[in-house]
């Protein structure tokens, strides 16, 4: 029976306030328009402030940039664009210094067609490094099957040198390595061996759910029901967990190191294949689940957000017991949209709606990872044209949809503005200077329109501001640590407009809070009265309120009324 007490086992990143900071997008200190290292150094001060605890950075590999770091050439070095290697060290001694941590984002699923080891593969078959690489011969010309890849066109690159095909679910730039290949395993553990003797205190690993094809791939036959089956060929198949496991076992033992993974197509259901064996797993899942909230059955078709596919996500993942493993809480990074665009209100209830996002954030079960601008409710630009996108799949995609003219123009646009993931990586909005207060050069993207009236300039001071209440709900969940470790229960589960829960208990981390912590979130832009009389043990009388995005709420009697997407935590000081 292995031990279970590590399940139970408190951990800096179970506790941290974790912030996801893409790099290219957050500082430039030196006025080349592109964000970089000494950028974050200067602004470690602020997030100290906000009360972040942990960083975790995109790519900050050198990288050609096909995919924005995605596509790494070069393991054992920066970006030249982020800057030195001293630059690295002294980000990570001053994080040290403020008793902060660094979590590195690591591509394994692929590299750049621009690293040492494909430049050699692709140069003849018997080359000692041609099987990193996944490689098929063609049919009469053709790739060796019909699979696509995530950025448009197909998944299959032909290789004049050796009459192939490489096989490239990302960009053709980024070629899938072959994990069956113990030479790839052994490189990449030493790649990792490599940042974590350098101190860094977690991993995020890319597409980690990819690292194994399946064998129907070997025949590369097409397949009889089209592309679109591509997915169970290529993610979350069995040896995925043999090669996290070795990773674990061969470098990463323990939990002093965030071990997280990021893996498209799981949920909260199946998280615990990657995350209920600490020893031998993931320490955390980043998951998909809200990036396709408020899409319509064309990217350009947009539907209100699913309020009860909101809840149904966040209460399952806060529900899966210790033994399960645990979670990030976030709703969006680098490969989505704004949240505020797509779940919340950026006209009548800005600031309402951002507060319910982080109040929903801040009392989840799980380590919240706030995406860089969440904080101060930045939104996607609403007047991008075509050239302003910088996406690698936003070429392809054009090429394939408007060129070809299966999509008109203007609907291809419309559905960039809703989906495309250059919507949450416009330059940071320090202030309301002509480039943000994020460079003083021309950006490598445009700001969001919103840049000169939503900055940090203007509520850092501003107590009534979405960052100041990002920074109140920080300081209760850490100095509540039943927000952290309690458990979850849900009221009004049918309810599609009022999201209703509880946090309580926390014994088994040790924590003796007798306090019953239930937050009230109305998540749509229309009043609505909730009666609590259903439920007496939440009949609220003279509870303490210890924070809401209204200014007056009161909270007695046993109807509330909840404003437009009102939002507010209650402590019960019942046992
Ligand atoms: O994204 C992974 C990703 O996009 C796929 O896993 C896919 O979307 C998902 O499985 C759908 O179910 C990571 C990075 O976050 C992204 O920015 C990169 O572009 C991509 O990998 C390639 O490195
Ligand atoms: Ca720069």
């Amino acid at each position: 029976m292995e031990d279970k007490s590590n399940i139970y086992k408190r951990a800096w990143w179970k506790e941290a306030i974790a912030y996801q900071i893409y790099v290219r997008s957050f500082k430039d200190s030196n006025n080349d328009g592109i964000g970089d290292i000494k950028g974050i150094i200067e602004k470690i001060p602020y997030l100290k402030r906000l009360g972040v605890d942990a960083i975790y950075l995109n790519p900050i590999n050198k990288s050609p940039n096909d995919d924005n770091g995605y596509d790494v050439s070069d393991y054992y070095s920066i970006m030249d664009e982020f800057g030195t290697m001293e630059d690295f060290d002294s980000l990570l001694s001053t994080l040290h210094k403020n008793n902060m941590r660094l979590i590195m984002d690591l591509v394994i699923n692929h590299t750049s067609d621009e690293h040492p080891w494909f430049i050699e593969a692709k140069k003849s078959k018997s080359n000692k490094c041609h099987d990193f690489y996944m490689w098929r011969d063609g049919k009469n010309g053709a790739p060796p099957n019909n699979w696509t890849s995530f950025f448009g066109g197909s998944a299959w690159e032909y290789n004049v040198s050796t009459d192939e095909y490489y096989l490239h679910i990302f960009s053709k730039k980024q070629p899938d390595l072959n994990w069956e290949n113990k030479r790839v395993k052994e490189a990449v553990f030493d790649i990792i061996n490599f940042w974590k003797n350098k101190g860094v205190d977690g991993f995020r690993f890319d597409a980690i759910n990819h690292l194994a094809k399946d064998p129907i791939f070997k025949n590369a036959e097409v397949l009889k029901d089209g592309s679109l089956d591509m997915l169970p060929r290529i993610q979350n198949l069995p040896p995925v967990h043999d090669y996290i496991k070795e990773i674990r076992t061969n470098v990463l033992k323990g939990d002093s190191i965030a071990v997280i993974g990021e893996a498209g197509g799981i949920s909260y259901e199946k998280a615990k294949d990657y995350t209920n064996i600490p020893e031998d797993k993931l320490h955390m899942l980043f998951h998909f689940d809200m990036h396709s909230i408020g899409r319509g059955e064309k990217p350009w078709l947009r539907i209100p957000p699913n309020i009860s596919e909101i809840k149904e996500k966040f209460s399952g993942w806060s529900k899966r017991g210790n033994e399960e493993g645990w979670n990030p809480v976030f709703y969006s990074n680098h490969d989505t949209t704004r949240t505020l665009s797509r779940l919340g209100d950026t006209k009548k209830f800005r600031s309402e709606s951002a507060k319910l996002l982080g109040l929903l954030q801040m009392t989840m079960r799980g380590t919240p990872f706030i995406y860089y601008g969440d904080e101060i409710g930045m939104s996607n630009p609403t007047d991008f044209k075509l050239e302003d996108y910088r996406d690698v799949a936003v070429k392809n995609e054009y090429e394939l949809q408007v060129i070809k003219g299966n999509v008109k123009k203007e609907d291809f646009l419309l559905g960039l503005s809703y989906t495309n993931r250059d919507n949450s990586r416009t330059p940071m909005q320090w202030d309301k200077s002509s480039n943000c207060g994020f460079s003083n050069a021309t950006p490598w993207i445009r700001p969001a329109t919103d840049y000169l009236t939503v900055t940090v300039e203007s509520q850092e001071n501003d107590p009534d501001s979405i960052l100041s209440f990002y920074k109140t709900l920080i300081e209760i969940r850490k100095n509540h640590p039943v927000l952290i470790y309690g458990s979850f229960k849900e009221y009004f589960k049918d309810n599609n407009q009022v999201y209703v829960y509880e946090r309580f208990d926390g014994s088994d981390f040790g924590i003796s809070d007798e306090t019953r912590y239930i937050i009230f979130l109305n998540m749509k832009d229309s009043s609505i009265k909730l009666e609590l009389g259903e439920y007496p043990e939440i009949d609220l009388i003279d509870d303490e309120l210890l924070i809401s995005n209204y200014a007056d709420r009161k909270i007695y009697g046993s109807v509330l009324e909840l404003r437009p997407y009102e939002a507010f935590l209650v402590a019960l000081n019942k046992g």
